[in-house]
């Protein structure tokens, strides 16, 4: 398969900006895996980060800020043959679509998240957002920001995911490797990506993050979940990357009662007639 399978087009985005190797390196990942664009479906809210779907070749849903997630899980439930990916930022994932985040989890539909974290609001200008640390100044937190910052991949452990990863687009073949398996995964993956936003995050940086950025090493056990939400925890002078965490877990798919018999709504013939007949009992 050609590396231009998925095309490339001019982008908005700031030169510099990690949203390139992000964009790079799921296309790549894409590529690899054999994938074609016709079964790949993106979707995202709205963001810089939620324009990635339409700089590549694949089935796309652009819909509003903070309502990825409920696109995609339909999308999935029409067409269990999509392989459904959300790409869209921090703010996005995590502020507006937070409870979408928290409960998506619990449902466990066979999709995959990546989430552009470059910890600030990027569209609309450097606001903080919901991963924005304590103290962070910005032209509308002028004393900086008050809040705690919450803690994606410790929330998706805690919430139950059973794929939660945290990569960094400086570390291109890992975020690749990172992106296949999530991909691959039978469920709802999340990789939380650090991305460094040249315009708005100044503290964030490139350099900020490779400082302190390290992998988890092969004697690392991803099944154990209080050593991954101890890790998970490590967001200061040390950042892990990697998978935190994975185990096997039934998807949304093998549970429902009409889906795990293979019937989905794509294949479903409507008839005028009985729809006509059900809506006459509300008239
Ligand atoms: C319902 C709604 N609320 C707020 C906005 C304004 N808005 C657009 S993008 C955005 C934040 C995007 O941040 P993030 O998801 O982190 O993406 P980034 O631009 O940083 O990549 C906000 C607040 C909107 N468009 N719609
Ligand atoms: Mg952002």
């Amino acid at each position: 398969m050609s590396k231009n399978t998925f095309c490339t087009y001019e982008t908005a985005w700031c030169p510099g900006c990690g949203n390139f190797n992000i964009l790079e390196c799921l296309k790549t990942a894409l590529e690899e895996l054999g994938k074609d664009p016709y079964e790949v479906m993106m979707v995202a809210g709205i963001g810089q980060a939620a324009k990635t779907p339409q700089y590549i070749s694949a089935n796309t849903f652009c819909g509003l800020h903070g309502r990825s997630l409920p696109a995609a899980v339909a999308t999935k439930i029409a067409n269990v043959n999509l392989t459904v990916i959300v790409d869209t930022g921090d703010g996005d994932s995590y502020g507006e679509g937070g409870n979408h985040f928290i409960h998506n989890i619990r449902r466990n539909v066979d999709i995959t998240h990546f989430v552009h974290d470059n910890q600030i609001y990027a569209l609309t200008k450097g606001q903080a957002s919901p991963t924005s640390m304590e103290g962070l100044v910005t032209e509308v937190q002028t004393d900086g920001s008050m809040n705690t910052p919450l803690n994606p991949v410790l929330m998706a452990i805690a919430a139950g995911s059973g794929f939660v990863a945290r990569a960094f687009t400086g570390h291109k073949e890992q975020l690749v490797s990172i992106m296949k398996q999530a991909i691959e995964y039978e469920g709802y993956a999340i990789v939380d990506i650090l991305q460094p936003c040249i315009s708005f995050n100044k503290v964030n940086t490139f350099g900020w993050y490779n400082k302190r950025v390290y992998n988890l090493d092969s004697s690392y056990d991803p099944s154990n979940k209080l050593a991954a939400m101890e890790k998970a925890m490590e967001f200061n002078d040390k950042i892990p990357l990697g998978i935190l965490y994975q185990e096997p877990k039934k998807t949304y798919h093998q549970k429902n009662t009409v889906l795990k018999t293979g019937i989905q709504l794509l294949d479903q013939v409507t008839d005028p007639t009985v729809v006509k007949s059900l809506l006459k009992e509300f008239i």
